[in-house]
């Protein structure tokens, strides 16, 4: 078993990326369910997101999305986030919400339309300078519904060609990742549906660009520490959208619907010694708390990942490689499953307590009062949600 001092000192530097929506009221097309104490600003996101660092100490940034954290001054918001303990990390961008986008946004026929959804892009890099963002995420909602509705090899075409022109905005210091999905909203094609895809973008654009793989895009069945693997051997997985799904892309907390996947993908990570932040992984959370409350949700979330990843740094690495030389299958299988099958909460516990943090950190949240204080001060003004 790996040395626990160790373990500890990798789990203390570990940062995981809360996402800024997953704060606001989220929803199904059948109903968004409103709750009270949401907040109505890109400001009160970011104190609930810091609430989630305060008690977990983990959790040192927030993505936001444009339009919806849309400020007058980016600058600014960064300023507040630091105030607050935290900063602005990723930028994601949105050419999903608009009426012009029906038929698609970079990949649409009509170069107009086109051309706004570039405009935008290239809006959020103008963001990213503002806040000292690295990250520009693309996530394109682009596909088709019906075979023929349009030429499948002509929207790579202009989607390759907006990547480009994106691409050369970026800064030396500033990164695109692409982020695929195998469907939704689409139902036929989806243009960047798979990790294949979207590695040959990036692959095509160059060293600034690389794949995100969200935990809830795949097919049922598909082995995701697989595709983490090949990304990181290729130099080219630049990050994660954590979730849990038990069908579709149902943005559940990481780790709620299958800890054991979870486990084997940060498996992958650590073996690659991909956990150190010079690796340039960046760990995010994507996340939608439909009925449950909000802030408690990500804290359990942080604590998933925190829980996947001592487990999976536990791994007995020199007996584990031995098994598998000695093609001892059985051997080689229950060093994994000793390492999954420890309880790491002792660990975790302690290593919060040697942070200065309460070791429960959702019964702290609870005993703090802020939930009850945001639901008696956060009186009117249109709560924040993913409004489409
Ligand atoms: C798309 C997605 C993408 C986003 C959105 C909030 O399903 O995973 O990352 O931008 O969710
Ligand atoms: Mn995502």
């Amino acid at each position: 078993m790996a040395d626990r001092e160790a373990v500890q000192q990798v789990l203390r530097a570990q940062k995981i990326e809360l996402p800024t929506w997953a704060f606001g009221n989220t929803g199904t097309r059948f109903k968004v369910f409103a709750q009270p104490g949401v907040p109505r600003t890109p400001q009160e996101k970011i104190d609930d997101a810091a609430q989630v660092h305060k008690f977990t100490g983990v959790a040192p940034s927030a993505a936001v999305h444009i339009p919806w954290d849309r400020v007058d001054d980016y600058a600014g918001l960064a300023a507040y986030a630091e105030q607050a303990g935290i900063a602005i990390g990723t930028v994601n961008a949105n050419v999903f919400q608009d009426d012009d986008y029906r038929l698609g946004s970079v990949t649409n026929p009509d170069p107009g339309i086109r051309a706004k959804a570039l405009g935008h892009l290239i809006e959020c890099i103008d963001i990213m300078d503002a806040t000292g963002s690295r990250d520009l995420k693309l996530w394109f909602a682009d596909g088709t519904n019906y075979p023929g509705q349009d030429d499948i090899r002509a929207r790579q075409d202009r989607l390759a060609e907006a990547l480009a022109a994106t691409y050369q905005r970026l800064a030396p210091s500033q990164r695109m990742l692409l982020e695929y999905k195998l469907f939704e909203p689409a139902f036929y094609t989806t243009d960047v549906p798979d990790w294949g895809t979207s590695l040959l973008h990036c692959v095509a654009l160059g060293p600034q660009a690389a794949v995100v793989v969200d935990t809830g895009h795949h097919a049922p069945g598909v082995n995701i520490e697989f595709i983490v693997a090949v990304l990181l051997r290729a130099g080219r997985l630049g990050g994660f959208d954590f979730n849990s799904r038990f069908y579709a892309d149902d943005d559940l907390m990481v780790g709620a619907a299958d800890p054991f996947q979870l486990f084997r993908i940060l498996r992958e990570v650590v073996a690659a010694d991909a956990l150190r932040p010079e690796a340039g992984i960046a760990f995010m959370l994507d996340q939608c708390h439909n009925i449950e409350p909000k802030i408690p949700a990500q804290i359990r979330s942080v604590m998933n990942v925190q829980e996947a990843t001592a487990k999976a740094l536990l791994v007995d690495a020199p007996a584990l490689a031995a098994a598998q030389r000695a093609g001892d299958v059985l051997g080689a299988h229950a060093v994994l499953m000793d390492a999954y099958n420890t309880d790491v909460r002792p660990l975790l516990a302690q290593l919060r307590q040697d942070m200065g943090l309460d070791p429960d950190p959702v019964a702290a949240y609870h005993r703090s009062g802020y939930a009850e204080k945001i639901v008696a001060g956060r009186v009117g003004g249109t709560p924040a949600s993913w409004g489409s």
